[in-house]
């Protein structure tokens, strides 16, 4: 059969299915090339003088390495020029970017974190793009930058598309159009992502768990008791043993999950109270939970779903637990008690 790259897909499901409209295809297939050509950059390493730091701090305060900034530019130029877009979100950025006047304006709002886990850039680990697609709200307000955050403020619920990247042993795109999700392997000679899987289902229940330890002493009781129930063993309550895994690059944790199940938690802790979380909402929590449901797990915050939250800014984090939908839920009920 002949091989289904990512166009013909989408193709596919835009005409037979009527799942999406040919601006969404559009914007996908402009998003897979950014993320081609950011794999490019990534695999240079040294030799395109792209490792290390920016020289400068992002919106969180967090210093920027110059493959996050080339990411997020690279994403920015691909996206502005074609008439699919309104607006665009980036963990890099403080505000929205607007696509400029001379561009024409689309209906849809991409938001994304163009390197997710770049502390794992300089040690040549697993590193990823992670990307929503919101529908652009009837007469929002784009006026300025500032006045363009409300359009991007909407549920997880109402993503028309989410995906990411997997920069890693080979480059992945797994995606979601709301029609489950499925996963294609980016071929370096012929510059197109095939479909190597479809239908993806996450199991049920799991024996590995994903989660930096070195916060246990910060977490909320209902996650002391969960980890250290796992940590017993066939012993103890849950009667079996576990296998923990944590790269701290949640694009590859949550990709392991996909392939074999497992369950993530960067849980609220004391010490993130304040800041509601590590995680950030609009471009990493939502377009993974949204993911991870289609594949048939569960994603919530430990007392609710991630897709149900009303966002109140652009750059809100929250806590996130997702995965295999019996571990999540297990955990999930004991925050209820
Ligand atoms: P920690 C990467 O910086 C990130 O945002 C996620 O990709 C990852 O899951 C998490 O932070 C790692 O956090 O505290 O273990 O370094």
């Amino acid at each position: 059969m002949a091989q289904r790259t990512l166009a013909r897909y989408l193709t596919e499901e835009q005409r037979s299915k009527g799942v999406i409209t040919g601006d969404l295809k559009f914007l996908i297939e402009i998003v897979s090339r950014a993320c081609q050509a950011i794999s490019i950059a990534i695999g240079k390493g040294g030799l395109g003088g792209v490792l290390g730091e920016a020289g400068s701090d992002n919106v969180q305060g967090e210093a920027q390495k110059k493959l996050d900034v080339l990411s997020n530019d690279i994403l920015l130029d691909a996206n502005e020029w074609g008439g699919h877009l309104a607006a665009m979100a980036s963990e890099e950025m403080d505000l929205p970017h607007l696509v400029p006047h001379r561009y024409p304006q689309g209906e849809y709002l991409l938001t994304f974190d163009p390197l997710d886990g770049s502390s794992n850039i300089d040690v040549n680990v697993s590193i990823g793009t992670i990307f929503s697609v919101l529908k652009c709200p009837e007469g929002a307000d784009l006026s300025t930058p500032e006045a363009a955050e409300a359009a991007f403020l909407q549920p997880g619920t109402a993503q028309v598309a989410a995906g990411y990247a997997v920069y890693g042993p080979t480059t992945l795109l797994v995606l979601t159009v709301g029609d489950g999700v499925a996963v294609f392997t980016l071929d370096r000679e012929q510059g197109q992502f095939i479909l190597t899987q479809e239908n993806v289902q996450i199991p049920a229940d799991t024996k590995e768990f994903a989660i930096n330890m070195a916060n246990q002493r910060f977490w909320e009781a209902p996650v002391q008791r969960y980890v250290t129930e796992m940590q017993a063993g066939k012993e103890g309550p849950l009667g079996k043993d576990y296998n923990m895994r944590w790269v701290a690059s949640m694009v590859a944790d949550v990709h392991r999950i996909m392939t074999r199940g497992g369950i993530f938690m960067y849980p609220l802790d004391s010490k993130l109270k304040a800041q509601g979380g590590k995680l950030r909402l609009m471009y990493e929590a939502n377009p993974m939970a949204m993911l991870i449901e289609q594949a048939g797990g569960a994603a919530t915050t430990g007392r609710q779903r991630i897709l149900d939250i009303q966002p109140e800014r652009l750059h809100q984090r929250v806590p996130v637990i997702l995965g295999s939908k019996n571990e999540v839920d297990r955990v999930t009920g004991y925050h209820a008690n």
